[in-house]
Order: structure tokens, then C-alpha cells, then sequence
């Protein structure tokens, strides 16, 4: 299904005017202090985030699973459903693909539909962390760590077989995330694994088309318990310059151990040149990918402001690959995307408001009681008009929940295809 884009202005019509109250208020309480909301409204319509394509599906636990209702049975349906984010916000502009739970049937066919939804094809994750029905070999004891040679030859091969569907549905990207490690001490050598490791992400390496990069994610623990081989930036910072040039670290904010400061991570990875991909999520506990912005909204500024310190000051650091890596669990999941794009780009709108010269000079002064005022004075700011005004610019709902909802698009997916499809995936 699409939203048709008359039906969105028609909806957008109800909010004019507290809409522009609300946007000439903040405006005019930013101009006073010398920003240019214009530019700001800009670069936060030009934000994009990919969905990734398990994302569409009910959520869960390894306990259980609530469905919700005209869930996308195929890849076709997950990607209608990026289209309705995309219209509705036109911020969830691409699609992360995970193979094989999405491996497209007909290449053409599927390039058709993301097209005719303005949607690109992010980064392509691969998956050795489970085994196939009828595969040869069994990850169970790691994939690109495995003490057999034999299985980690078959594990580089699923990762080239990857890189090669994402070539030609034009990706430039491929993620590695791996569930490799122990569950026991003594379970492995973990010099061992770690060489590994590297030979096989060279081999992996060696396939990568002259445009392409690659993203190594980290996780300290889960599914493994006891030890995971790439359990942080440090050792996945150290296989990237082991690959070489187009490899890179991924940041996903779930996979730190609580209290993590990951802000400070982000800052020297830029540095380095070596922050390539982001995966965003929230959590209490773990990874527990929750909503964007549900828990710890202000760790998440603080992030940002690294980030657009990066982005501006480390030319050495290519464009980040930005990503949804969230499992709803008991919500819509298409509600709970649409809160977690806000929830980014608040953050994001926030962290462009810092005046950078001025905390520069409190930091030189070492005014400690400044700097604290500098960076809360600008996530105090109520943000959501300019993210309003950057959605109405593109032809996006004010409101997109709102929208949603009045649009009654849940009921319309669940009148299409039923209440018993069941996602591939999570
Ligand atoms: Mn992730």
C-alpha cells in the first residue's frame, strides 16, 4: 500500500496553525542566540535511516511471540511496509537486508517494488550465527572462529554469496555480526579464535568489490555467555585495520555492558577514521532493543554530539551507515519504527544546536559548570517542530503516529493479508 500524498497534506491541513505557533516560537528563540533554524531543518531532512528487513515482524523472546496482525509474509510485503515509514516521514529512505531470511527470489522484481518506494539497498548482513535447514556444515561451535577450517571456508563462502546478491541489487555495504565465542571457560583458545577470526575476515575481505565496505560488529556477551571473540570496539577496531582500508567498525548501541560510555567510543573511532556503520537501539539491561530514545534519551544526545563533531571535524571518517537494529516486542512494530526515527532525530536536531565554539572555549577554560550548561541548554530544547518542518518540506506527515492511526493502515494490512502471516526472521 501507499499513502497518497494529498491525503497527507489533508491530514497535515488539521495542524497548520499550531504547527506554525510552535515552529516561529523555536525559531525565534534559536535566532536570538545566533542559529539558523533554516540550515538545522535541512540537515535533518536529509537524515536517513535504513529499516532493517527483520524489523517488520512481530517481535519476541526466546520466551515467546505475540503476533499483531497482517504481519509482511514476504519481502515484497516488508518492503510496502518501509514504504508506508518513508512516506509517512520520508526519513526511512533504504532497506537493510539480512540474508538468508531475505534473500530476494527475483532480483528485478524486488528492485522494482523498492524503487517504486524511493527505498535503497543499506548494508547487507550476513548470518552464521544459525544453521539452514539442509546445511552442510553446523555452526554450533563459532563460523569464522570454528577450530575446523572446513567450516569457516563455508562460513567466508555464505558471506560472499552475500556481498554478491547485494551487488546486484546495489548495496555498497556488507555487515558481519557474529554470535562466536564460548559459552564455557576452557571452551576455547582464545588466541586462537581471534586468528581466526582475522583469516577469515581477510578472506571475506578479498571479495569485496573496490567500492564496497565492510562493517564488524561487536557484542560482549549473548548468545554466547562466557566469552564472544569480537566482544568489543577495541578488538573489532583491530580486525578492521587487519582487513584493511574498506573495513570498519560498527557501533549498535545495544551490544555494551551497562554504563558503557559509548559516546567516548564514537569519538575515538571517528578520529581513527573507523566509525563505519551505527545500529540504533535503547535498552535497560542488555541488548535489549528496545525503541530509540525509551530509556536513555540523554545518553543517546550525548552520542549525537559526537557524532556531529565527527561528521564535521573528521574528514578522515567516511558517511555512517545508520540503521534501526530494534525488536519492538509487544508493539506495532511499524509505531514503534516511526517513534524510534523521531526519537533519532531529536537527538540528532539537538546535538546540531551546541554551539561547538563556545563549548570549545568553556572546555579550553575548563569551565566545567558552562560545558554542562552548553550541551543541556540545547537538550532542553524542544526540537519537534524543526523535525516537523523538515517532514513537511519533503511532503512527510506532521504527525506521523497521528497519521498512522487516522490512516487506520494496521487495519488495512491486517484486511490484505490476514492475521496469520508470520514474518521470516526475528
Ligand atoms: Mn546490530
Amino acid at each position: 500500500m501507499k499513502i497518497d500524498k494529498n491525503k497527507i497534506a489533508d491530514h497535515n491541513g488539521q495542524f497548520r496553525e499550531s504547527f506554525d505557533r510552535d515552529f516561529g516560537f523555536v525559531a525565534e528563540n534559536l535566532s536570538r542566540k545566533g542559529i539558523d533554524v533554516e540550515k538545522v531543518v535541512m540537515k535533518v531532512s536529509e537524515f536517513q535511516v535504513a529499516v532493517p528487513s527483520w524489523a517488520l515482524g512481530a517481535g519476541g523472546t526466546r520466551f515467546g511471540r505475540f503476533s499483531y496482525g497482517g504481519e509482511p509474509a514476504s519481502l515484497e510485503q516488508k518492503l510496502n511496509d518501509i514504504g508506508v515509514l518513508n512516506d509517512l516521514t520520508r526519513t526511512a529512505g533504504a532497506v537493510s537486508l539480512h540474508i538468508p531470511w531475505d534473500t530476494p527470489k527475483d532480483v528485478k522484481a524486488i528492485k522494482e517494488v523498492a524503487a517504486s518506494h524511493g527505498i535503497s539497498f543499506d548494508a547487507m548482513n550476513s548470518n552464521t550465527f544459525q544453521d539452514q535447514p539442509e546445511a552442510e556444515k553446523s555452526y554450533k561451535f563459532g563460523s569464522l572462529n570454528n577450530t575446523d577450517p572446513a567450516i569457516r571456508d563455508f562460513a567466508v563462502q555464505h558471506n560472499i554469496d552475500v556481498i554478491n546478491i547485494g551487488k546486484e541489487l546495489g548495496s555498497k555495504s556488507l555487515t558481519v555480526w557474529l554470535a562466536d565465542g564460548a559459552s564455557f571457560p576452557g571452551q576455547l583458545n582464545f588466541q586462537n579464535a581471534l586468528q581466526n577470526t582475522q583469516k577469515s575476515l581477510q578472506g571475506i575481505y578479498k571479495h569485496l568489490p573496490d567500492d564496497w565496505r565492510i562493517f564488524i560488529e561487536y557484542k560482549p556477551y549473548e548468545p554466547n555467555f562466557y566469552s564472544t571473540t569480537i566482544q568489543d570496539w577495541g578488538t573489532s577496531f583491530m580486525l578492521a585495520n587487519a582487513c584493511g582500508e574498506k573495513a570498519y567498525t560498527l557501533v549498535d548501541l545495544g551490544h555494551h555492558l551497562p554504563n558503557t560510555n559509548i559516546e567516548q567510543i564514537v569519538a575515538t573511532l571517528m578520529l581513527k577514521g573507523k566509525l563505519g556503520g551505527f545500529h540504533f537501539n535503547d535498552s535497560k539491561y542488555g541488548d535489549d532493543d528496545l525503541t530509540v530514545g525509551s530509556i536513555k534519551p540523554y545518553a543517546l544526545f550525548l552520542i549525537f554530539n559526537e557524532l556531529v563533531y565527527g561528521m564535521e571535524n573528521n574528514p578522515q571518517n567516511p558517511n555512517l551507515a545508520w540503521m534501526i537494529d530494534a525488536s519492538h516486542n509487544i508493539k506495532d512494530p511499524l509505531e514503534d519504527l516511526l517513534q524510534s526515527l523521531e526519537a533519532i532525530l531529536i537527538a540528532y536536531a539537538q546535538a546540531l544546536l551546541i554551539d561547538q565554539k563556545e563549548l570549545r572555549e568553556a572546555q579550553e577554560q575548563n569551565d566545567v559548570v558552562k560545558c554542562q550548561e552548553i550541551l543541556q541548554e540545547a537538550y532542553r530544547t524542544d526540537v519537534r517542530p524543526i523535525l516537523m518542518a523538515a517532514r513537511k518540506k519533503a511532503g512527510a506527515a506532521l504527525h506521523p503516529i497521528t497519521a498512522y492511526r487516522d490512516f487506520q493502515v494496521r487495519k488495512s494490512l491486517i484486511k490484505e493479508r490476514g492475521t496469520k502471516n508470520m514474518a521470516t526472521g526475528l
